[in-house]
């Protein structure tokens, strides 16, 4: 171990010194520094990934209701069509055209069928994130919508995902950001501007953790969610946006902001991220590498994308499914828990154990303190979609599931 590590940092300090003074180095030496900082993606990774689909193929999905050949397959944003792109893109938009089922007594700003589903985030961020129903919840929520785009919209193809190393330098040049007809729209106009800054509460203290800043900033102004309109929210956690109405849920319509950049991505969710995440242990383990510790410099991948995406309703936790991006983002989230539960080898435990760390509780990251989260709790989908419980979603090939990713 310990000559490896000399070997790698040998290597980087070779290839630093290389690409400043000697144009003629090595190309295999550049290659392997590259690969240390995460921004391409490794053999290793490469072998764990098609491993845990030939697991999740050959041994799971052979239950009588979900055999191979029913399973459907999520794939990623940049690996569809535009023709699939452009299907994907019409069916939020329908989404976001239908009338919503949330009563207007309930959350008089929501004016969509899309607005469904952001309430019902927005009423449960405290008890969902940093809890034993974390990913549950986002798994069943996700394939709400999807179900959602097919069923009302007439979406035939399923949720793609953002593999976030893939694009970690810049992934505002990327298939999904970039601004073209067939993206998710752009990036936020560049406005000069400060990063996003974890406040810590004063009993846990510290002093302020400045984030990267993106690139944008500003109102999205190009592709198909060019000028989209936000109705709920925000609720906190968005720079130069007050907190709307009704702690979220008043009608408070502004434009789609963002500020996405490469700075944060690259911290946070780059191929070695990745390549941790999915070798951990435990469920407990895989949960602190995904989510990160509260109110420290480490916020996972999962908050390092949600501030990749950054601006408004995106920097807003509570909002944040008002982006259509939160979605491809979730999408790879469950990914990343489907191939690490794919990847325990034939144990079954990753499909029943909810761990018994800090984020195992009912309450986020057991403040105030709970008891642990259980497979016969609810999932509540609010107005958005039908309800079920924690141990119906454990397995995506079982249950009402029968789908894996690409
Ligand atoms: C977005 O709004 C701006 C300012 O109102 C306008 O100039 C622009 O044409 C709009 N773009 C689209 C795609 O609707
Ligand atoms: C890659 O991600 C890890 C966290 O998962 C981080 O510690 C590391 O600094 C990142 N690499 C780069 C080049 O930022
Ligand atoms: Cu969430």
């Amino acid at each position: 171990m310990k000559v490896a590590a000399v070997l790698v940092s040998a290597f980087v300090a070779t290839a630093a010194a290389a690409a400043a003074h000697l144009p003629s180095a090595p190309q295999e030496v550049i290659q392997r520094a590259t690969v240390d900082n995460g921004l391409v993606e490794s053999d290793q990774l490469k072998k764990l990934i098609e491993e845990a689909k030939a697991q999740a193929i050959e041994q799971r999905g052979v239950t009588p209701a979900c055999t191979v050949s029913k399973l459907s397959f999520r794939r990623e944003y940049g690996s569809l069509s535009t023709k699939e792109r452009l299907d994907y893109v019409n069916a939020v938009k329908c989404l976001q055209k239908k009338p919503a089922r949330t009563p207007a007594s309930v959350a008089p700003g929501a004016k969509s069928r899309f607005d469904d589903f952001i309430v019902t985030h927005i009423q449960q961020t405290l008890s969902i994130h940093f809890s034993g129903i974390f990913q549950p919840w986002h798994r069943w929520f996700t394939y709400q919508y999807e179900k959602a785009l097919r069923d009302e919209c007439g979406y035939k193809g399923y949720q793609p995902y953002w593999d976030w190393p893939k694009y970690a330098s810049a992934p505002q040049d990327s298939p999904i950001f970039n601004g073209d007809p067939y993206s998710l729209g752009g990036n936020g106009q560049y406005i000069p501007h400060e990063g996003p800054v974890i406040v810590p509460p004063p009993e846990i203290g510290g002093g302020n953790i400045p984030l990267p800043a993106g690139v944008g900033g500003g109102f999205v102004t190009t592709g198909p969610f060019a000028n989209m309109t936000v109705n709920l929210g925000p609720v906190g956690g968005t720079a130069d946006t007050a907190p709307g109405p009704l702690g979220g849920l008043g009608y408070n319509p502004r434009g789609l902001k963002r500020d996405l950049g490469g700075a944060m991505n690259t911290r946070y969710a780059n191929y070695t991220t990745v390549l941790t995440l999915l070798t951990q242990p435990t469920i407990d383990k895989f949960r602190h590498v995904s989510e990160g510790v509260p109110y420290t410099v480490e916020i996972g991948p999962h908050g390092g994308i949600h501030y990749t995406i950054g601006g408004d309703p995106g920097g807003d936790l509570f909002t944040s499914p008002g982006d259509p991006a939160f979605w491809v983002h979730h999408g790879q989230m469950d990914r990343m828990w489907t191939l690490w539960q794919a990847l325990g080898l034939g144990s079954s435990t990753r499909y029943t154990d909810l761990g018994s760390g800090n984020f195992a509780h009912i309450t986020w990251a057991n403040q105030p303190a709970s008891r642990l989260a259980k497979l016969t709790d609810v999932i509540d989908m609010g107005y958005a979609a039908p309800s079920t419980t924690i141990g119906h979603v454990m397995s995506t090939t079982e249950g009402e599931f029968c789908y894996f990713y690409l």
